[in-house]
């Protein structure tokens, strides 16, 4: 078959089902030699990217999905916000820069943004990018002119899951179709932004939803940059909240098979790390996950303290990954805008 080990590690977007469902099924040490040598081909080793995130427009979201404590039908006890302020964003990304991460994330708990919000969003991406950070923002659904204006104003990653299969999709969620979230990708795509692209386990999924989530994404025109795969933080309120946490292992086995799908992606061992025990992230790292959210906070629940984080990296050896060179020194004119702007 075409997905014997020898033939791994190639740039592919033409990924069975059956192939993928038999990445899964092998011993989870054999998975792992596989995945960790794939790793290395394409990234350096014992090195994690570090994004930190930022609810910048907090609950009162119309949408309905099931794992989410934002939404405005379920009883959360999340306080609903307006969207916050330019400085107060700046001050949030440079205190996470100082911190240790290189990437800010903002997201917003919108169905998709309106005009205005999303010209204030653009001033946020401005100011973050003038920090030397990547960014990343989370908005909900665009249109390609939407895309446009994120671009324009500097924005490198935009994250936007396929969350899980097509199939199981609608018992999750009912207000946005499987088809609005690629037409989404296919909008961010297309406007030149990186695309950051996962999913959730632990929703009530079968092993072939997760291998149908991963083959779709690995079978996209172009692989996302990056792969959140999110454990479900199940919160009080949601339907999802009495759902059990997938075994670790078949936990470890998506990152794996996530990275022999695509290679050069940074799969990111996202929501849920509070959960999950130090030899458990071990052995993410080791199937390829090569980032992380760092800060206490996701966006409305916690994560492991940037303290725990250290003492792990320091544990296990591991170093965060440098800024790309081109956000180390931010664009001249981009330095320029943002002298006049803070003058
Ligand atoms: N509202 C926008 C949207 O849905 O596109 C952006 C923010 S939304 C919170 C971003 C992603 O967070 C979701 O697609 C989902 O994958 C993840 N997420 C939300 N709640 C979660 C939870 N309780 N546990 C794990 N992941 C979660
Ligand atoms: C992603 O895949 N996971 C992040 C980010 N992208 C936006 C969000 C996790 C949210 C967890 C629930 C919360 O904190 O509200
Ligand atoms: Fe709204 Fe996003 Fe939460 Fe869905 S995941 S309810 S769209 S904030």
């Amino acid at each position: 078959m075409s997905s014997s080990p020898a033939a791994l590690g190639g740039i592919r977007h033409d990924w069975t089902v059956p192939q993928v469902e038999a990445l899964f099924a092998q011993p989870l040490l054999d998975l792992l030699l596989q995945a960790q040598r794939v790793h290395r081909t394409y990234h350096e080793p014992n090195t994690v990217q570090m994004s930190t995130l930022l609810s910048i427009k907090t609950g009162a979201c119309p949408e309905d999905c099931a794992y989410c404590p934002q939404s405005v039908r379920y009883e959360t006890g999340v306080q609903a916000e307006a969207l916050m302020e330019v400085d107060a964003v700046r001050a949030c990304a440079r205190r996470a820069k100082d911190a240790g991460a290189t990437r800010f994330c903002m997201g917003a708990a919108y169905r998709s943004p309106k005009a205005r919000e999303l010209q204030s969003i653009a001033a946020m991406v401005r100011e973050v990018r003038a920090l030397g950070l990547e960014t990343c923002a989370t908005l909900g659904m665009l249109t390609p002119e939407q895309a446009l204006v994120l671009k324009d104003a500097g924005l490198d990653y935009y994250n936007h899951n396929l969350d899980t299969s097509a199939d199981f999709y609608d018992q999750i969620i009912g207000t946005r179709t499987y088809q609005d979230r690629l037409d989404t990708l296919e909008a961010v795509r297309a406007a030149g932004l990186k695309v950051c692209c996962g999913g959730i386990l632990g929703l009530g999924e079968s092993p072939l939803d997760r291998a149908k989530l991963l083959c779709t994404l690995a079978n996209l025109a172009e692989h996302p940059e990056s792969v959140p795969i999110n454990q479900l933080v199940p919160v009080p309120g949601t339907p999802l909240a009495q759902r059990a946490p997938p075994d670790p292992f078949d936990f470890v086995r998506t990152i794996a098979v996530a990275r022999l799908l695509m290679p050069r992606a940074h799969v990111r061992l996202s929501a849920g790390r509070e959960g999950m025990s130090d030899e458990m992230q071990a052995l993410c790292f080791m199937a390829g996950a090569n980032s992380i959210f760092y800060g206490e906070r996701l966006l409305t629940t916690g994560n492991p303290d940037t303290e725990r984080d250290r003492r792990l990296f320091e544990r296990l050896g591991l170093k965060a990954e440098a800024a790309p060179a081109t956000q180390q020194t931010p664009p001249a004119a981009i330095r320029a805008v943002h002298a006049e702007t803070t003058a």
